[in-house]
């Protein structure tokens, strides 16, 4: 008997999947992979079922002999270990991801004789119903602020990439490389930056943009993808208001709430000493942390706070001293912040840190310190690193760039090679 291995990466089983099932068992007896949570959402979408519903529900699949995990995306682990003969795969081979998985599985069985077979993709209106369905499932308030929880415990670093609109929301949901390690990504989480938010509307960083204007981005955002967000607070305001904050964001699906350590009026902490900014005293700040933990309803929202010690030049010391008050009195996690082109302050505080709460995530911002890896934030007990504004830096230099050139031309035809055709604009809603 022939040996046959195709890898299911899907919560639901459609006639698509069936029919893979019905091919593979005319060419011997069929194995099928679950790809494991942890690859799931590096290449696909996070899982609605776990990894064992997943095993469970292939066992039921008529015609499959045996379930195992595959817990790597590329092949070459499980086929090694296997050696089948052939490898059923449909021939939707759509994306960079899914052309470097196959280019994968080539080489692989090229190595000891094994064969790929393709083949041909189930176009249907029931599957790609069933699939938008399961998407859109995803993005229910419920389901969407318990995912960053579940992300902690799935990933060894959470990557958070900038949002401030429905298309920037778009880039963030659905881009998907293949990494320079030879891995495939995706971002898991998106951070409504305060300063992004106010960016885009032309107006400083200073808590201007109100609460309510804010929380119309997170519906702008909310209402086109599913994946985690994280909600730049501010300071939070004072206690009374931030409350009614924590409740909003929680009913909009959000997962967390980062409020920083100051008071008064609020400057962007990238201007470190350069301007006045006041930090909150630690009895204060621990009030509001507990008033928010106080009025939170459901389990999984978390409130992290926000250490702005480095960030005001008063040291480790004062940093560390702060995120300890800042835990007991029920942070959920701490953000550490540095303006500093070298990490070396952050690093030391996430290793003190560490030394003494295993436990507590700790989140960073990288925007200066730019040329440490994730991997590297990792090693030091970094949980969560946000791109906090590198979306917004990217697209202004490229609209004024083009409004300069219709200007000193006269017209747009130069400025057009730079442009995005017209044909895809009129259809990128849909494509992206
Ligand atoms: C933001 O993105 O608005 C932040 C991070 O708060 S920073 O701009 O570095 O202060
Ligand atoms: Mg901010």
């Amino acid at each position: 008997m022939k040996k046959v291995y195709t890898c299911f990466c899907t919560d639901t089983i459609h006639e698509g999947h069936l029919n893979i099932i019905n091919e593979a068992s005319k060419l011997g007896e069929v194995t099928v992979g679950v790809l494991s949570d942890e690859q799931m959402i590096r290449y696909n979408r996070f899982p609605l079922k776990t990894t064992e519903e997943r095993v469970r529900m292939c066992r039921e699949i008529p015609g499959v002999k045996d379930v195992i995990v595959q817990d790597r995306i590329f092949y070459d682990d499980v086929v090694q270990k296997l050696q089948p003969d052939f490898i059923v795969h449909g021939d939707n081979w759509s994306d960079e991801a899914m052309q470097a998985i196959r280019k994968n599985i080539l080489d692989v069985t090229k190595k000891y004789g094994g064969k790929l077979v393709e083949i041909p993709y189930t176009h249907s209106d029931a599957i790609a119903k069933a699939d938008k369905r399961a998407r859109e499932r995803l993005a229910m308030p419920e389901l969407r602020r318990a995912r960053l929880r579940r992300l902690l415990g799935l990933t060894p670093i959470v990557k958070v990439c900038e949002v401030h609109s429905g298309l920037t929301g778009l880039i963030a949901e659905k881009t998907v490389v293949v990494s320079n390690d030879g891995g495939i990504d995706q971002f898991d989480a998106m951070w409504i930056s305060s300063l992004c938010d106010s960016t885009d509307r032309g107006k400083p960083d200073i808590e201007l943009v109100d609460i309510t204007s804010r929380l119309r981005t997170v519906e702008d955002v909310t209402e086109v993808t599913t994946k985690p967000i994280i909600f730049d607070g501010d300071t939070g305001g004072l206690s009374e208001h931030f409350v009614y904050t924590v409740r909003s964001l929680e009913r909009l699906g959000v997962s967390a709430v980062i409020i920083e350590d100051k008071t008064g009026l609020k400057k962007n902490s990238l201007f470190g000493t350069e301007v006045k900014q006041t930090q909150d005293t630690i009895e204060n700040f621990c009030d509001k942390i507990l008033a928010g933990k106080e009025a939170q309803l459901s389990d999984d929202f978390m409130i992290i706070a926000r250490i702005e010690s480095l960030i005001l030049e008063k040291g480790i010391e004062d940093a560390l001293t702060r995120a300890k008050a800042y835990v007991n009195a029920g942070a959920d996690g701490i953000m550490i912040h540095s303006r500093k082109k070298d990490p070396a302050e952050i690093l030391e505080f996430c290793d003190r840190f560490r030394d003494a709460d295993q436990k507590t995530p700790i989140v960073v911002v990288p925007s200066t310190y730019n040329t440490i890896t994730e991997a590297e934030l990792a090693a030091h007990g970094v949980n969560i690193v946000i791109y906090a504004n590198q979306l917004i830096r990217a697209a202004f230099p490229a609209m004024q760039n083009t409004a300069k050139s219709i200007l000193r031309n006269h017209r747009a035809h130069e400025v057009d090679r730079d442009l995005m055709p017209i044909k895809q604009i009129i259809t990128l809603i849909d494509e992206i």
